[in-house]
């Protein structure tokens, strides 16, 4: 039985497009800063984000990583939302490796509400930490995909640089957001001093995240990459596919955000299955199971069993994620097997 895998866009396999660039890519010593397709890579990451220079990474969590250190010192407090990748996901690597103490503030539809973020701003008494970051995530994961706004990532901008604070953004799924909302990238990552975006979720590259900033930002970020045993050698083998990724594989993220609206419709109409599908933005669709049913974990293992898979992100919440491997079909055939899943 073929199987529909909804646990990620992380699942997407690379393109022959890809392949092919992958097999042609011209190489060098990227420590040296001789792979010229890595350097192209990042020169046109730097142009589509609107940001002076951009650094290839091996994944978003290195991006992020990377990113918060280019940051903070030792000592500070980085105010993230309760629900960001950075703080649930991460393997708390900011902490452990960049000595910085995580602040949450609770998320609201995948943003920070500027009352509490302002809130939790530190003072000069001498007793608290410095407030070294504010970070946002664009689409918000386990915010169902979320999409944060050209207007709202101004606002919380322009509260931290009052404050002289930066904003790094998790933009892991930054084009997505794009998509959804008709905008140019550019104008949604203009404020923040620094983005990750990754090229292995739904632009289907195989590895791969770019850091973007500063040139001096960049900079300071190329050493931290290299300390953190992420200096690559002939990484154009990879940044060939990631080329491939900007150019062919950003306006079609359209579709998976058509099928992401068609699955959470059809989804809404099945008894004991509890979404709202008008809050389904982009390609992520989380839905809870009512308290008398199965459990998350219950769900995903009969689901399975129909040869569809998802994932369990809760005791009773499940996530679904449309990409480039799942079809118009592919959607109708899991709400078929979600329909029998939950009558039985
Ligand atoms: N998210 C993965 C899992 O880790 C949950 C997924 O399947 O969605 N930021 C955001 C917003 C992400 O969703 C992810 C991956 C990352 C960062 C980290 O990227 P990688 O997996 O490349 O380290």
């Amino acid at each position: 039985m073929p199987l529909i895998d909804l646990r990620s866009d992380t699942v997407t396999q690379p393109t022959p497009a890809m392949r092919e660039a992958m097999y042609r890519a011209e190489l060098g010593d990227d420590v040296f800063g001789e792979d010229p397709t890595v350097n192209r890579l990042e020169e046109m990451a730097a142009e589509k984000l609107g940001k002076e220079r951009a650094l290839l990474v091996v994944s978003g969590t290195m991006g992020n990583l990377v990113g918060v250190l280019s940051h903070t010192q030792r000592g500070d407090e980085v105010i993230v939302g309760d629900q960001s990748h950075i703080f649930l996901y991460e393997v708390g690597g900011c902490s452990a490796l960049g000595g910085v103490q995580m602040r949450t503030v609770p998320n609201v539809r995948g943003l920070l509400p500027l009352e509490a973020v302002e809130a939790a701003i530190r003072g000069p008494n001498i007793h608290f930490p410095r407030t070294g970051l504010i970070c946002l995530e664009n689409t918000h994961n386990r915010c169902g995909g979320a999409v944060l706004t050209v207007e709202y990532t101004r606002q919380l901008c322009a509260l931290a640089h009052r404050h002289g604070i930066p904003v790094h953004l998790d933009g892991a799924r930054i084009f997505n957001a794009a998509v959804a909302l008709g905008v140019d990238v550019k104008e949604l990552v203009a404020d923040v001093d620094s983005v990750t975006f990754c090229l292995s979720k739904g632009l289907c590259g195989p590895v791969g995240s770019l850091l973007c900033g500063s040139a001096a930002y960049i900079e300071r970020a190329r050493k931290y990459r290299k300390m953190v045993g992420g200096g690559m050698r002939q990484a154009g083998i990879i940044a060939a596919a990631g080329i491939v990724c900007l150019e062919q594989m950003i306006d079609r993220l359209a579709e998976d955000h058509e099928n992401a609206r068609r699955l959470a419709i059809g989804l809404a109409e099945i008894p004991g299955i509890i979404l709202d599908p008008t809050t389904v933005q982009t390609n992520i669709v989380i839905f809870e199971l009512a308290e008398d049913r199965l459990t998350a974990a219950e769900f995903a293992a009969r689901l399975k069993s129909e040869g569809v898979l998802c994932g369990a992100i809760g005791p009773r919440r499940v996530r679904m994620v449309t990409h480039y491997g799942i079809t118009a079909a592919d959607i109708e055939t899991t709400l078929r097997a979600v329909s029998r899943v939950m009558a039985a």
